[in-house]
Order: structure tokens, then sequence, then C-alpha cells
């Protein structure tokens, strides 16, 4: 662990997982990961990892307070539908009560199901006066809800999407490393899509007090210390060869693009999605490194200083924000450029 000039403290991903504390079910948590990524395997199929969510940073030990990240999961569970539509099996690691692939049409606070349902009151067989209540789908939503409840069951038919949650930022990071260590034996198989909005700062344990925090001392200070920056060690140790997409959000135009070359700068990994708040339903960027070239002198070095990067956006049209989802368009990109990846590596 290290000291920054202001004394807080920036934690290595080892120093990390030494100090802070398991979630209980991480055990069976891999042991379900496990068994899914063997049968996958068998099957044929590539598997994708889509972490959906934010992740909350506790205040208490017997939490009462907590700090939240924004995210409501709309881009993980609707990307996880596409990504099974386009024949990969899914890992759906997202944040409790977040949003989740297909039951997201019908969400409660925008779509709530029981405005579809009617009741009919059908006259009871060899009963003249009474009637027996039957419930119906209203008919002008039967078509929408008949194409999502198929792909539902399909999915649920065929075993392919595995659920798993988290909520705080030590779940999330606990629960990461698992997952990715258990999915890296497809090698390139399988893909790493990380979507969740993911708390930079956190408080460790040994910081954190056992009780309530107590209003009597008036105005309250609470210095956090910064998250580990996991993809490194996520490029490097846990995955093998997978294909890592991760997402940035920022709310600066400005700073978009500079953020997202300088993650793929620091971690190597093969694709950055740049977001802004107010535009990312309706448009995304993708950046990734052109390959570093080759020293003529030493072929068999590459100049890592040499980098240069490619951005390419991907946007709706006014018209088609209202009928289409831009994730659609991120998984057929993604699956394209995964395709490659697998074909290079073979
Ligand atoms: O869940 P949502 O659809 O409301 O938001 C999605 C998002 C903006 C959280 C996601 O696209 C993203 O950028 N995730 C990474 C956030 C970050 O840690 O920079």
């Amino acid at each position: 662990m290290q000291t920054d000039p202001q004394g807080s403290a920036s934690f290595s991903a080892e120093s990390y997982f030494a100090t802070q504390p398991a979630p209980a079910s991480l055990d069976n948590d891999r042991q379900r990961v496990r068994a899914f990524v063997r049968r996958q395997s068998e099957q044929g199929n590539k598997v994708v990892l889509v972490t959906s969510g934010g992740t909350t940073v506790p205040l208490e030990r017997n939490m009462v307070r907590f700090l939240d990240n924004f995210s409501a999961g709309t881009r993980g569970a609707t990307s996880a539908e596409y990504f099974l539509k386009a024949g990969y099996a899914v890992i759906f690691m997202h944040r409790q009560f977040s949003l989740q692939p297909f039951s997201r049409h019908y969400s409660h606070s925008t779509n709530p199901f029981l405005d579809f349902l009617e009741i009919e009151h059908k006259p009871a067989p060899n009963e003249s006066l009474s009637t027996t209540p039957e419930i119906t789908v209203t008919p002008e939503k039967r078509e929408d809800l008949l194409s999502v409840l198929t792909a539902y069951k399909k999915v649920h038919r065929d075993g392919t999407m595995l659920t798993l949650s988290f909520v705080t930022v030590n779940d999330y990071l606990w629960l990461l490393r698992g997952v990715s260590e258990e999915l890296s034996e497809m090698g390139r198989d399988a893909m790493y899509y990380l979507a969740a909005a993911v708390s930079d700062f956190f408080l460790p344990r040994q910081k954190m007090s056992e009780h309530k925090i107590q209003s009597g001392k008036g105005s309250l200070h609470i210095e956090m210390d910064q998250v580990p920056k996991i993809l490194k060690p996520m490029v490097d140790e846990w995955t093998r060869e997978g294909f890592i997409v991760s997402f940035k959000l920022e709310t600066d135009p400005q700073l978009l693009l500079p953020k997202c070359r300088q993650a793929l700068e620091r971690y190597g990994h093969q694709v950055v999605i740049g977001n802004d708040l107010n535009r990312r339903k309706f448009e995304v960027v993708f950046v990734s490194r052109i390959a570093p070239k080759k020293d003529p002198a030493h072929p068999a070095a590459t100049n890592i200083d040499d980098d240069t990067f490619t951005e390419s956006w991907l946007r709706l049209s006014e018209k088609d924000t209202h009928t289409r989802e831009i994730e659609e368009d991120i998984v057929n990109e993604l699956v394209r450029r995964h395709r490659t990846w697998m074909n290079n590596g073979r």
C-alpha cells in the first residue's frame, strides 16, 4: 500500500485482496461459474461476462449509510440480450435489483407489467349465474410481450445465462477477479464487457466505524482511499488472452477521448468504449490501438512508444433513437472484432 502526499492511501490490487474480506458467497459463485463455463465450452459456445449497474461504498460496518454510483443497469441488461441473440452465452454480473435482461422491458417504474393485464369474467361451466375471472394480456401489448417472452424462455431452456449479483464495490472486485479467473479457461473464446459503474473510492474495513456514525459532532469528514486499478492485473494475470472491453463515462466532452486513450495505454486491453453521461443512449466512441509498428532493425521487438489509436463513433439518428437501441450496434461491432481476435490467435 502506498501513501500519496496528502496522506491518503492507494492500494495495489494485491494489497487490496490481502486486507479486505471476501464476500461469503464467493466460493459458491465461483463454483457456479466453473460449471457454467465447462458446459458452454462443451457445447462450443463463446462466453461473455457482462458487468452492469453501480457499486455502493458502505460508511459503517453495520451499514446504515453508503455512497452509491450512478447507473440503472440499462447498458448491461440491454447488451446482454443482444449478446444472447448473437449466440453468446452470458455471465450477467449485476448490482442487486438493477435492471436485468428481458424483465427490463417491464420495469416497475416505466412500464409496470400489471398495466398489461386485464381481468375477463367468463361464464363458469354448468353455472349460468356465476363467472370465473381470467387474466389476459391487453391486445396491443401482446406482440411485444410474446417476442420478449419467447427469447426469455429460450435462454432458460438452453441454459445460456448465469446471473450473479453484487452490492458493494468490495463484492464487485472479489467477484470480478473470481469470475475472470474461472472464465480465463476459455482463452480467446471469452469476452469481458465491463459496463458497471464502479466507485473510484472506498473506505477500507479497518477505517470503518463499527456502528452508525453519530451526528453529535457536527459536520462529517471522511477520507476515502482509492480503489485499485484492477484492469491491469485483469489483463496481465486473471484472464488468459480474453477480449477485454471497458467503458469510460465522462461528463466533460473534452476529457472523453484523452481518458479512453489513457486507459488503453495503461492497461493494454483491446477496446475502450467512451460515453458522455447525457448522450450515452445515442452516441458512443470505440477507441482501440493500432498494433504498434515493428522496428525493422529489431523485428522481434515492438515499439510501445509508437502507439496510435483508432476512434470510431457509433451514433443513432434522431429518428432511430425512438425505435432502436444503440447496444445492438455496439454488440454487433464487438462480435465482429472478437471474431477477428479469435482468428488471429489461432
Ligand atoms: O447503466 P446505464 O445504462 O444507466 O449507464 C451505463 C454506463 C454509463 C454506466 C456505462 O455505459 C459506463 O460507462 N460504465 C463505465 C462507467 C465508468 O466507470 O467510467
